[in-house]
Parts: structure tokens; sequence; C-alpha cells
């Protein structure tokens, strides 16, 4: 884990409950009405119901397919080796310039057998017999983003009910507290009810035991759930569980699988003991240091990051407040913005905590047992996106299942690579599942994409961009690169056109025909080659394989080539048309998430004759990509178009994004395209307010993450920043831009030291760090002050002491 993300910011909110999610009425469909809870492996959606309730539950575990499925399995995976299919392949796209997906799919592709899904769990059901059968007085369903509490409150006969939700991660159980403000009003049944076949449920003593196995594959799966009644009494009727007359109710469910997240078998321990043992913690704790505990482990990651917009939280419910979302600016609109900016970071953290599989296509959670495309790992672009917010928002440790999958992809992925191509490394294509599918299938224009391996370690990479963490990267995220690497150097292949190093065959992600060379595929095998000998230079290793790289990379087609209508060229011949739409913007890759593209280039003028002509819409990731493609492009009035349109068009009543159907990848790209139009740190600078819309004149965000260990808070008004903090972990340098530097500014550090500096344009200094030291760089508001080009740098020594340095700028005194 990278180290050092920083404390917890103090919460300068006006009201802790402005980050809610609120409604008047239950839910009454799960995909996009319920509230999702989660904790990382366990993902409830809360519908609020009031005479019954639904708990929608799933353990991101529970998975058909893989080895034991009915279909057999073999990870995608050829029985002999189809090297020559491949070379053929090569020589007929050298020959005639492209094959058809097709043809690439009758010769590499097969028909995909175990790939399984993900599956719900079950829905835990709830009838309060007493209560009404409509929606009673002051009924409210909320999800308090600061607590990740779900409540559900209403009156009804003059009495106060509540029911709160939540998933805690470190007791690893959902936990249900039901109450009312009158003596024994809370009387309820506890039922189970799966799709799956041949479930055992038994009540007995307070608890639901509910065991079965998947048919498909055998996976066994163990659920429990212990009742507990303050007063009443609690009795059972073999399958549910009925407390009556009780002050209030504790629900007490953890649940899991023998799945293993380890080649070749997926298999562990049986979850009888883990499950049982989660429970019987949780029950004898007092629910009150339950609910504290969680609610603190939750706030240790959700306030690093604070962001105010100069917004104002109508007193209005969420699902109005986003019919009435035009996007033209406002303090109700910008609140609505700043909820979902920080809802993308209560997702994530819902998620994906360490020790379970990363998020999937719908994050944690799932109601279906055919869920859309499984619910599973999509590796051209869906799975890397939900990852982008993890660093950039300070919510490091969310990444760390994404560490652990990849590194156990590598494994079936080696196998993959023998068969396919005949080389050593390891691939992975365009999806993947729980079991290490690494291999292919047929559908034709959705299957190939060896570059996915290549994506996923770059991930890491930045990854340890942003932590510096030289252990993580020895042992982690080198082993992904170098085998990645080790994979391309073993499989470019030289273009009759003019020599240079290709892919082939290469697909733009669901675009076109299969050619060589197509703008993607190189531009990632650029960004991996690079990033692999970069980090084998840091850890001074394998002085063979960098030479390698550094040959390669000397002749690699770098992907970037504009053509006839100045466009950026997807395909390496001028194929593109200006009038498609299509929602990959494949070829953008260098400017995001790569960083090859640079502001101010032709190229990055290219970048946005094309991103202009695929317009502002799309899926719901697509429109969430293209978010962060404006901020890279420092047109933060553009980014929020997109970001409007997202969530007038592509969000559900409770924010989820929808594609449609729903996926959670275009909330988290959504949340991390706001965090790149207010910091941005992937061209080794920290550029602050990169991409600041007008529709945000003034705001404050704090806690938010810059590469080189570097957390950064940022202050602005009418459009330009007031104050920039940086706070470093390491001794060093760091390059700052910011339109802070052409106005006098001051310098104030702590702890006490002189701060160095240097200016390096108009626009940027660079700033000499130390580790725990803090640099707030401010607009000076005297008129003593002056520029440091005019000769007079002010300096605010901490504490207080101002130092003049006249008729010197800095570089003369700290050259
Ligand atoms: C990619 C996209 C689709 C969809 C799927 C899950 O393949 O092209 O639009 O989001 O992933």
């Amino acid at each position: 884990m990278p180290p050092s993300p920083r404390p917890t910011a103090p919460d300068g909110r006006t009201s802790p409950s402005e980050l809610v999610l609120w409604y008047r009425r239950p839910a009454t469909v799960w995909e996009g009405e319920c509230l999702p809870i989660g904790n990382g492996a366990l993902g409830v959606g809360v519908f609020g119901g009031v005479r019954h309730e639904r708990l929608q539950f799933t353990e991101k575990t529970l998975w058909t397919g893989g080895p034991g499925s009915r279909e057999g399995y073999d990870h995608g995976d050829w029985p002999e080796p189809r090297t020559t299919v491949i070379e053929e392949l090569r020589r007929r796209i050298d020959q005639r310039g492209r094959v058809s997906p097709e043809e690439l799919a009758r010769r590499l592709g097969r028909p995909r057998r175990g790939y399984g899904a993900q599956q719900t769990f079950g829905d835990l059901l709830l009838d309060f017999p007493d209560a009404p059968d409509g929606i009673p007085a002051g009924y409210r369903r909320a999800l308090d983003l600061d607590d990740a509490v779900a409540t559900i409150r209403y009156r009804h006969r003059g009495v106060a009910h509540r029911r709160e939700y939540f998933a805690s991660h470190p007791a690893g159980v959902v936990v249900g507290r039901l109450s009312a403000d009158r003596a024994g009003a809370v009387t309820v049944t506890v039922g189970f009810r799966t799709p799956h076949p041949g479930v055992r449920v038994t009540a007995d003593s307070g608890r639901l035991m509910v065991r079965g196995a998947l048919t498909d594959n055998g996976l066994v799966f163990e659920a429990q759930v212990h009742v507990m009644a303050e007063s009443g009494t609690v009795t059972d009727d073999g399958t549910r569980l009925t407390v009556t007359g009780a002050d209030s109710v504790l629900i007490v469910l953890a649940a899991g699988t023998d799945y293993a997240p380890r080649y070749p078998g997926y298999r562990g321990a049986d979850p009888h003991r883990a499950v049982t043992d989660a429970v019987d913690r949780a029950v004898r704790r007092d629910p009150a240091a339950l609910r504290a505990e969680h609610v603190a482990d939750h706030r240790g990651l959700f306030h690093r990051v604070r962001l105010d917009l100069d917004h104002h939280v109508p007193d209005r419910p969420t699902d109005e407040l986003l019919a009435g979302y035009r996007g033209t600016g406002g303090p109700a609109e910008r609140a609505l913005e700043r909820l979902y900016f920080q809802y993308g970071r209560y997702l994530l953290i819902a998620s994906s905590r360490p020790g379970t599989l990363p998020a999937h296509l719908q994050g944690v959670w799932n109601d279906s047992t055919s869920p859309p495309w499984s619910a599973d790992y999509h590796t051209n672009i869906n799975l890397q996106m939900a990852y982008w917010p993890a660093e950039t928002t300070n919510l490091p440790e969310t990444a760390e299942p994404l560490d652990d999958f990849v590194t156990a992809l590598r494994v079936p992925g080696r196998r993959t690579a023998a068969r396919i191509f005949g080389s050593p490394g390891w691939v992975v294509f365009n999806e993947t599942n729980a079991f290490g599918f690494t291999g292919v299938h047929d559908y034709p224009t959705a299957f190939w994409f060896p570059e996915a391996a290549a994506w996923l370690a770059l991930m890491l990479w930045d990854r340890y961009r942003f932590g510096l963490d030289r252990e993580h990267l020895r042992r982690t995220v080198y082993p992904a690169l170098r085998e990645a690497g080790e994979f391309w150097l073993a499989n470019l292949h030289p273009d009759p056109r003019d020599g240079t190093l290709v892919v082939s065959p290469s697909y733009s992600p669901e675009h076109g025909d299969v050619t060589a060379g197509a703008a993607m595929s190189q531009q990632i095998v650029g960004e991996l080659l690079d990033a692999t000998l970069r980090a084998a230079e840091t850890l001074d290793t394998d002085p063979g394989l960098r030479a390698d790289l550094g040959a390669a990379l000397a002749r690699l087609d770098p992907g970037l080539r504009i053509g006839g209508w100045r466009h950026l060229q997807e395909w390496r011949a001028d194929l593109d048309d200006p009038h498609d739409t299509h929602r990959h913007v494949s070829h953008l890759f260098a400017l995001h998430p790569g960083s090859r593209i640079h502001p101010g280039t032709p190229e990055s003028a290219a970048a946005r004759v094309s991103l202009t002509a695929r317009g502002d819409g799309g899926t719901g990731w697509s429109r969430a990509w293209k978010i962060n493609h404006w901020a890279r492009l420092h047109d933060g009035d553009h980014a929020h178009r997109v970001l409007a349109g997202q969530l007038r068009e592509s969000t559900l009543p409770n924010l989820w994004d929808t594609h449609p159907p729903f996926q959670l990848d275009g909330n988290l790209g959504a949340t991390a395209g706001i965090a790149e139009m207010l910091l941005q740190s992937h061209l080794d600078a920290v550029d602050v307010l990169p991409a600041l819309p007008r529709t945000w004149p003034t705001g404050t965000a704090t806690g938010l993450r810059a590469r080189g260990d570097i957390t950064v808070d940022i202050s602005w008004t009418d459009g330009h920043p007031t104050t920039v903090t940086l706070h470093t972990a390491r001794n060093g340098t760091v390059h700052v831009r910011s339109t802070l530097f052409q106005e006098p500014f001051t310098v104030t550090t702590a702890p006490l030291e002189s701060p160095r500096f240097r200016r390096v344009t108009p626009t940027s200094i660079i700033l000499e760090t130390h580790a725990g030291a803090t640099y707030s760089l401010t607009r000076a508001e005297n008129d003593h002050a002056q520029t440091p080009s005019g000769g007079v740098v002010e300096f605010y020594s901490f504490p207080g002491s101002r130092q003049h340095f006249r008729g010197a700028t800095s570089e003369d005194r700290h050259p």
C-alpha cells in the first residue's frame, strides 16, 4: 500500500448531512432506485419498503463458471498452440492492410465455456405486520455518504420509526437496526429468499442459516443472519424469525463462499467458520460501538477529500433535484455536482476494499443471476475506469484488490501468452472473470484486445507514481510490468511499410477492422515499455531488459498521427469518419489516461478535433471518459458540459450511472474527471485548476493527491486560485503550475524552514520540498508584494515572520 495518504482533513462543511441522497418514497425497482451500501465484499440494495422491506444482497465472490462448471472450463485457452495462425494473420495484414473482425474471430476465437457470471445471493425480507400499506407521514429514505448509513424514517399512529442499515468493513457484516420511540413498538418477521435452487434455510435460536452450492460449479455459499431484540420475544417457524413487541431489533448478516482467488482450483476454505465468527463477534458487541467503528472506518477514507463549490443544498429529494438539473449553473446545481463527485468516492469505498475481488461492472451490487455482461471485468476500458479516482481522490487502499487481481491474472495469463502467441510474458484480452479467464472467445467485435494486460500493469505503475512505495514497486508493480513488457518485446512486428514496430493483429476496441498498429495499441505499448524501463531504472535492475526496451521504444510507432481533417487517427491508415460518434475514444488514450499528448502540441489540437467530432453524448462511461479528456485539454467548460450531459441523460434516480443499463464505471470515471478538472500531475508537474469551468467560480478542494506523494488543497475565487497548499511527504523538488504565480504571492511553510523555489515560467515554479512539510502559496493581498520577476520576493516564514528580498529574484538567492 502506498504510504502516507494525509490523515483526515478537518471537516469544514457547514453541515455534515449535506452529503445525502434522500427520497420521499421507497424504491420500487432495484436498478436505479435502491440505496447501495457495501463493505467491499458484501453489497446490499436497500429498498426502504414500509410494510415489506427488501434488502437485496450479494457477496462478490459468488460466481458461476470456472473450474467445475457444467459447461467445462479452459480459461479461454486453446488446447494447442495457435502461433502459426498468428503469423499467418500478420502476413495477411502485411499484404492486405486488414482482416475483418469476423475472420480474426474465426481463426483465433473460441466459443466461450464456463465463463460464468457474478450472482445475486438473495434477499433478506423484513415484514412489519403493524406497518401501514401506503407511504406514511414523514417518510424519508436516505443514504448519508458521510456515515455510509442508509436510514428509513416514518411516523405511524403517533410513533416515530427508524431503520438503519450499514455494511461494516472492519466487522465484515451488514447491520440493521430497527427502532421506534415507543417501547415495544417493533414487530418484524425476518426471512430469506433466493433464486438459487437447493438452498437450505433454517431458523433457530435467533439465527437464520442459509447454505447452498451453485448448481453450475458447486461453489459453496453460506449466509447467517442473527436477530436480537431489546425486550420483546424472538420466535421462529423453522425458516423465519419473528420478533414481537421489541423496543429495538438488531440484525447482523454475514455471507461468504468457498471461492479463493488462486489458480487453478479457485477454491479455498468452507465459508462456515468465517461467517459464523463474523456474526458471533458482531452480536457480542455493543451496537453503538459497532456503528461507531463503521463510521470511523468509513470516514477515515471518505473525509480525506472535501469539495466545496459555493453551493447551496436545496431541501429537495435527490430524484427531484436530478430531474430539475439543467447543467446551467447555480448553487443548487453545484450541490448536485458536488454530491455526485463524492458519491463516486463513496461507491468506490463501498465496493472495493482489501481482501476481496475488485469492483466489477456494477461495483459490488447485483440483483440477478444473469446480470448484464456477467457483471464481470471488462478490460478494454471499464475495469480501468473504475480505479481512476482511487489515487487522485485519496483512496489508495481501495485499489489494493486491483493489485491482487492483476497479480493473480498473470498466472493463467502466461499460459495464454504461450498458447496463442508462443511467447513469454502474460496476456489478458477484452474481459475476464473471477477465475482467471485470460484467453479468447469468439464475439468478433469484442474479444481481441491483448493490450489489456499492459494497460492493467500501467494502472499499477500509476499507483506507484502517486505513493512512491518502492517496496510495492519491487514486489507487485514491476513484476506485472516486466512480464507485460516481455510479452510485447516478443510480439511487436516490423511493419513492412516503414520498418517501425507495430502491434499486429491490432484492434481498436469494438470499432473498425483488424489492422496493424491501431493508435491505441501503439500508445498503450509505448507507455508500457517506457514505464517498464523507468521502473527497472528505479529499482536498478535487469540491465539487459532495459537495453531491449530502449531499442524497441526507438523503433516503435508511437500511434500519434494527424489525419486529413486534422484529427488524431484511430488507425494507422487515415480511415476516420468525421461523422462517426462511436462511444469508444480509444485513440485518445495518449491524452487520458496516458500522458503522451501534452497541451499546446499539434497532437493535442488533433485530439480536440477528434473529440469534438465524436460529440458529447454516448453511453454513461463514454461520457465519463470524455470529461477526463476535456479536462486534459484544459477545457473546463467543455468538461463540465459533458458532466452535465451525464447527469441529465445517463444518471438514474439513485445517481447510479447508466450505460444503459446500470454500470458503475461511469460514476467512478466522472468522479475521476472532476478531480482532473481541479488537479493534474501526469506530466511530472502539479497543475492546479487546469480545467476549472466558469460555473464553479469559487470553491475549495482539499486532500486531492498528486503524483510524487503530494497532497494538495486549493481555494479559488472568481476563477482564480487564492491559496494552494502542498503537503509533501518526500524530500525533493516539485514543479507547480498555477496562474497564482502571475500575481504577487507569498509562501508560508510549516514546520519552520525557509522555502526555496525558482520561477520557471510566469505560471510555474519549482519548489524545494521536505518530507512532512506544508507549503502554502497564497495570492498576496498587500501592495508591497511584487512578482518575483519584478525583483522583489516576499516570503512568509512560519510563524509569521515576513522576509523581504528586495532587488533579487528567488533564482538569485536559491539557484
Ligand atoms: C465495453 C463497452 C460496452 C460495455 C461493456 C461492458 O465493452 O464497449 O459499451 O460497457 O464494456
